[in-house]
């Protein structure tokens, strides 16, 4: 595996990352700079994931200080849903995975 990364890679990821900046404020209606709790719940949801309010917490929990998540938190909280949901048994893996989030 190359561990240099190419113009188009970074091109790629910048992309990506660019477009989790664009989400991540649009998502912070007040422009706090941070996520609250409610913001992230209306996020994930506008996501299409499902999660129950303890998974929410979980995740909350697991990805915020002082219950407010910071982009770089939101990016780390999106890349866990992401893997997540993955799994074609996400619905059960999730309920598990609140477990240790
Ligand atoms: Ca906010």
């Amino acid at each position: 595996m190359s561990c240099s990364m190419g113009f188009n890679e970074f091109k790629e990821l910048w992309a990506v990352l660019n477009g989790w900046k664009q989400h991540f404020m649009s998502i912070d209606k007040d422009m706090s700079g941070t996520v609250d709790p409610q913001e992230m719940g209306q996020a994930v949801s506008s996501m299409g994931y499902r999660l129950s309010p303890q998974a929410m917490n979980c995740i909350i929990k697991r990805y915020s200080s002082n219950g407010k998540i910071s982009f770089d938190d939101y990016v780390a909280c999106s890349v866990k849903l992401r893997s997540l949901t993955v799994h074609p048994m996400h619905h059960e893996h999730l309920r598990e995975a609140s477990g240790f989030m």
